[in-house]
């Protein structure tokens, strides 16, 4: 998210002017209303945690460190975890930003954040419940997973952590410059920048997938998938073996979505930096001193991109794309579920296609009719709900637009 750089002020001006927090109302013709949950500082990612223990649970993510969970519609005022002591700064594309909790957390209580510690690198660590009481973690569990010294601090940092259908836990990381990735880290799968990583958290640190494509040769063991810019956001849907959904926030001219089964993930190369988009990056401008990058011979290529300038209104534009997920919610219509969502950071519509791995594809790509200020991510909770989480406070919950249980819902009983 290079362009948060400029963005950012952008942001805070307009919040002081005061006119940041308004959310537009559905349009008449959406399939989906939003309701708002609670209001937040920063927060970056809302989760649910599996388990009869987390039933009705909702934890929140803020930037700054601190983890709030929200029962019974209420926010509880004593944080879940706060770790803002260790996260160095929210500067920028710093922070505590992402956060996951293990399949078998009702037996193991484990749970893991990804944040931007003193040094500036990027951090993953765990943390275990508290064994008496299911509203808190213990501070004094932490243990540091993986860290990944990080060269540009302020820029593309990722990131993003999730658990596959696999159990293994995944991780997104930034190329580690704010443009040009001038060491070549993303196409280089020595290095852990630019990358989709899989990991197998063991009792103390973590072991390697033993079918990871790097294993037995060169290539960094825990590297999944390469050639990726600020994978900010991505998913895994675990229907049908998995398919994976990587939001790659780009440089100047082009954002993009990568969908893949997860099979067909393993070893692929994104393309960055030979690539923004299907456009060869080239080296004119700000990457005039960079050196060239031989197309890689197979890249994988986005199944849609969006410009950062529209030519006309009605076209999906802006600065930063926010990756989100296979809409599962059984109370939404027909129509929506099965859909793939995901926005915008600057300009907030939500948009949404049908999604198809073989071969990818992007059908019938549309907007879903919602929009907020600046999403910050867009995830599944518990009985698939869907929670569109934004950057100055506000977490939202989708909805069917009119009423529930619709005719053609099926299975209401889930919700
Ligand atoms: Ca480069
Ligand atoms: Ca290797
Ligand atoms: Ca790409």
């Amino acid at each position: 998210m290079t362009r948060l750089r400029r963005i950012l002020p952008l942001i805070a001006a307009a919040a002081v002017a005061g006119c940041m927090l308004v959310t537009l109302p559905a349009a008449a013709s959406a399939e989906v209303k939003l309701t708002r949950i609670d209001r937040f500082e920063d927060p970056v990612q809302t989760v649910a945690a599996p388990g009869p223990s987390a039933k009705g649970l909702l934890f929140v993510a803020e930037r700054t460190g601190v983890v709030k969970v929200v029962k019974g519609g209420e926010t509880v005022t004593r944080p879940f975890l706060d770790i803002s002591g260790i996260v160095k700064s929210t500067d920028l594309e710093q922070g505590l930003l992402s956060i996951a909790f293990d399949p078998r957390y009702e037996h193991n209580g484990r749970l893991y954040v990804y944040y931007t510690d003193s040094s500036s690198s990027i951090t993953i660590e765990r943390y275990v419940r508290d064994p008496d009481d299911p509203l808190r973690a213990d501070p004094g569990s932490a243990e540091t997973i993986l860290s990944i010294p990080h060269p540009a601090s302020l820029n593309h940092n990722g990131g993003d952590l999730a658990f596959g259908p696999d159990r293994n836990l995944w991780i997104s990381t930034g190329d580690g410059h704010p443009i040009c990735d001038p060491p070549e880290n993303a196409q280089n799968t020595g290095s852990l920048l630019g990358k989709l990583l899989r990991i197998d958290p063991v009792a103390h640190g973590y072991a390697i997938p033993p079918d990871n494509p790097f294993v037995g040769g060169p290539g960094a063991d825990e590297v999944y998938a390469y050639g990726l810019r600020n994978p900010f956001r991505f998913s895994i849907d675990p229907r049908n073996g998995g398919t994976i959904a990587i939001g790659d926030v780009g440089q100047f001219r082009w954002e993009e979505i990568n969908l893949l089964s997860l099979a067909d993930a393993r070893g692929a190369n994104f393309g960055w930096d030979a690539y923004e988009g299907t456009v060869p990056l080239g080296l004119e401008g700000p990457c005039s001193s960079d050196l060239p990058t031989p197309p890689p011979a197979d890249p994988v290529f986005p199944v849609t991109t969006y410009p950062h300038a529209a030519d006309s209104p009605d076209e999906f534009s802006g600065c930063a794309v926010i990756g989100g997920v296979i809409v599962r919610d059984r109370r939404l219509t027909a129509a929506m579920r099965g859909r793939y969502i995901f926005s915008d950071h600057c300009r907030g519509r939500l948009r949404g296609f049908i999604p198809e791995v073989d071969p990818p594809a992007a059908v019938d790509e549309h907007y879903v009719g919602v929009r907020v200020d600046y999403p910050t991510a867009i995830t599944t909770g518990r009985r698939d709900r869907i929670f569109v989480t934004t950057r100055f406070g506000a977490v939202f919950r989708i909805d069917p637009a009119h009423g529930w249980p619709r005719p053609d819902a099926g299975g209401a009983a889930t919700g």
